[in-house]
């Protein structure tokens, strides 16, 4: 009985439910369609055919979710896309929106 009421209290406080966070990629008409499949594979873990579907389909419409994930983990993901186009001199970027 009691350990309803705590069940009950931590759902209600979403204790267990962290807020999300979607990167969204956004299209440029300078990084290659290689570069943004290599960061599809490498930094959000897409199969090769998957990333080039994202890719195809962010460089159609603008811009496209490419995954859901809590704060922490989706600034690290999108400053590892900046820090990895930089590098390579493409203007490459990703934003984070809440779910
Ligand atoms: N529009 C780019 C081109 O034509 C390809 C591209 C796709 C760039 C998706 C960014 O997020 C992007 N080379």
């Amino acid at each position: 009985m009691a350990e309803k009421t705590i069940l009950k209290r931590e759902t209600n406080l979403d204790f267990n439910k962290p807020k999300m966070y979607k990167v969204i990629l956004l299209n440029d008409d300078y990084t290659t369609m290689d570069f943004v499949v290599e960061i599809l594979i490498t930094v959000f873990h897409k199969n090769a055919a998957d990333a080039t579907k994202i890719m195809l389909d962010v460089h159609q419409k603008g811009r496209g979710i490419v995954g859901v994930y809590t704060y922490d983990i989706a600034r690290t993901k999108i400053a590892l896309v900046e820090k990895m186009a930089t590098e390579r001199e493409f203007p490459l970027a990703a934003v984070m929106e809440p779910e």
